[in-house]
């Protein structure tokens, strides 16, 4: 079988962080995209950060989802270096003081060098966002999205139903 070439990386400052990314990874799996998931980390190896940024392109990612916690560095660091859309996710970490550190650390970059910043710990969605960016241009990636919303959209419709039944009460379009 041929080995198709990841188009997301997934990267964390710790493995750590990896019960809350590996979300990420699932949700990738399940629109069939190919990723890579390692370790890199802004504070401990800066030079493999550099390297990895620089490098991602040309390897031909497509998307860079990454994930820290507290003095999170790891997404903007990226997204300084390299021209790809870098999705950042705050995650609340051992060394947090309650998540607000790594989101604010994660989301108020400056101007010119922007991070998509998930909510806290919300891997599954930088997954998800990934996968819009990746279906932007992929028809099969758009079908496989435009299918999960219409499962999302029944499943609370059958919620919906039950509670009209469960309190013969409800409201009806
Ligand atoms: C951050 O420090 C990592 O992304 C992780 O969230 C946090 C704690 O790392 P460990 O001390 O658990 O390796 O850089």
């Amino acid at each position: 079988m041929a080995l198709h070439k990841p188009l997301v990386g997934i990267v964390m400052g710790s493995d750590s962080d990896l019960t809350v990314m590996q979300a990420a990874a699932d949700i990738l799996k399940q629109f069939n995209i190919e990723f890579e998931l390692t370790i890199v980390s802004a504070h401990r190896t800066p030079l493999r950060m550099v390297e990895y940024a620089g490098k991602a392109k040309e390897r031909g990612l497509q998307v860079i989802i990454a994930g820290a916690g507290g003095a999170a560095h790891l997404p903007g660091m990226i997204a300084s270096i390299t021209t790809l859309p870098v999705i950042g996710v705050p995650v609340k970490s051992s060394n947090s003081i309650d998540g607000w550190d790594s989101v604010l650390s994660i989301l108020q970059m400056p101007n010119g060098v922007p991070v998509a910043t998930v909510a806290l710990n919300a891997a599954k969605n930088a997954g998800i966002l990934a996968a819009q960016i990746i279906g932007t241009h992929h028809e099969e990636v758009a079908k496989n999205l435009a299918a999960y919303k219409q499962t999302m959209q029944h499943e609370v419709l059958n919620k919906a139903d039950k509670l009209k039944k469960d309190w013969n009460n409800g409201f009806d379009i």
